[in-house]
């Protein structure tokens, strides 16, 4: 009996996820694959598992396909087995039922994976003596069906997963929610994945980190940041190095978690609070200045309330334009604005000023005088004297711009 084990696991790799139709975000999640896969190669392990979201279709592009290939060579080429289940994302239960298979079949033949599924949902992963030294088993994506379906599993397969307790370390790949990572829309508390017949669960779905403080379900995250929820502080992601220490009674655990870097995403939220329109346009335009950096995914998520201006006329996503290093900068804004304030007794002079200024556009600084003009016609309308109302409005349709003048056209007879 071998006194060692050690294999990889990451998860979520989803290639073939063209994130904001870039080219370089495509590449991005190669990139991040690749890196995984040299990180676990380093390891030297017997095998590496991946717990699902191998691509991000079920149906992937070639150009995606040829990417896996890529990689999966790497560890073929090493006689390093990986094995994969599917997850939602590149698993279609009708297309699979219709076609008889899909990618990671297709890569099955290939011999650059080991799906477990169906017939091969559980087996031993043998040393060069023919020796079992890991028992694995896949359970594929099952949503809300999948308690039931890791039940059925253990009775189906309960002899197996006995005669190997202590002996060799049996490892589950499963791409599920459990509730410690998302707690509103969970499938599986790490309660009930504890209680299982296995000693290491590589779990999949949830692309953030998680660690099991009782060290028994693993949770990498993705090779790639797939959601801005995820951009962290950190511009890295990372996977397992697991060695299993065998005694022939009990199996101990080592496991290491180690990052890689991948590209920086700069994630910035900041509420204002009550402001001016000129005000917040101004912050966000230093914002964007400031954090225009080379190659990063920037994203700035603002809240205001502004005391000038509706909150539809504010368009903060027309300043993307400052960014000019960034590969990507995305603006979210949260504006609400306050009611304008109104004055419930309008004097007419008031009046007037508003109507000169907003109708016909006349500079604030010359609106003395015509206000003067119109309150001299307006005087002389109260005597009834026509001639002199007449004469003022001529000279007041003369300095005033167009379309006052357009309007005030006699109609033909
Ligand atoms: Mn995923």
């Amino acid at each position: 009996m071998q006194e060692e084990v050690r294999w990889s696991h990451f998860s979520d790799v989803h290639l073939d996820y063209h994130q904001y139709n870039l080219i370089e975000r495509f590449n991005d999640f190669f990139r991040g694959f690749d890196a995984a896969m040299t990180k676990a190669l380093e390891h030297q392990p017997n095998f590496i598992v991946i717990s699902g979201d191998l691509f991000e279709h079920h149906k992937p592009s070639p150009p995606a396909i040829r990417q896996a290939v890529y990689v999966l060579r790497k560890a073929k080429e090493k006689n390093i087995p990986v094995y994969v289940i599917a997850g939602n994302h590149d698993q279609s239960y009708s297309y699979i039922k219709r076609y008889g298979g899909d990618v990671l079949h297709f890569l099955n033949d290939l011999g650059l994976v080991i799906y477990l599924s169906g017939k091969n949902e559980i087996l031993l992963h043998k040393n060069k003596n023919g020796e079992p030294i890991a028992l694995l088993a896949g359970i594929n994506y099952a949503g809300k069906l999948i308690g039931k379906k890791i039940t059925d599993f253990v009775k189906r397969h309960n002899e197996t997963l006995k005669k190997w307790e202590g002996k060799i370390p049996r490892i589950l790949l499963l791409h599920a929610f459990i509730k410690e990572c998302l707690p509103y829309n969970y499938e599986l508390t790490s309660y009930e994945l504890r209680q299982l017949p296995f000693d290491y669960i590589a779990l999949g779905h949830y692309h953030g980190f998680w660690e099991d403080p009782e060290g028994k379900i693993f949770n990498p995250g993705s090779t790639e940041h797939r959601s801005t929820k995820e951009w962290g502080k950190e511009s890295t992601r990372g996977l397992y190095n697991v060695t299993a220490h065998l005694n022939g009674k009990k199996i101990e655990l080592d496991p290491k978690y180690v990052r890689y870097p991948v590209r920086k995403k700069v994630s910035i939220a900041k509420d204002f609070g009550t402001i001016t329109k000129q005000e917040l346009e101004n912050e966000v335009k230093k914002i964007l200045t400031e954090n225009d950096e080379e190659g990063i995914c920037l994203r700035v998520s603002i809240t205001a309330r502004v005391t000038d201006a509706s909150a539809h006329m504010i368009n903060l996503r027309q300043f993307k334009t400052l960014t000019t290093k960034t590969l990507i900068t995305l603006i979210d804004q949260h504006i609400t604005d306050t009611q304008l304030p109104t004055k419930k007794v309008v004097t007419l002079g008031e009046a007037i000023d508003d109507l000169l200024n907003m109708k016909y556009k006349i500079n604030p600084n010359e609106i003395g005088e015509y206000h003067m003009l119109i309150e001299n016609v307006l005087e002389m309308a109260k005597e009834n004297n026509f001639n002199a109302i007449d004469e003022a409005f001529n000279h007041f349709l003369a300095k005033i711009k167009e379309p006052f003048a357009d309007n005030t056209q006699p109609k033909e007879q």
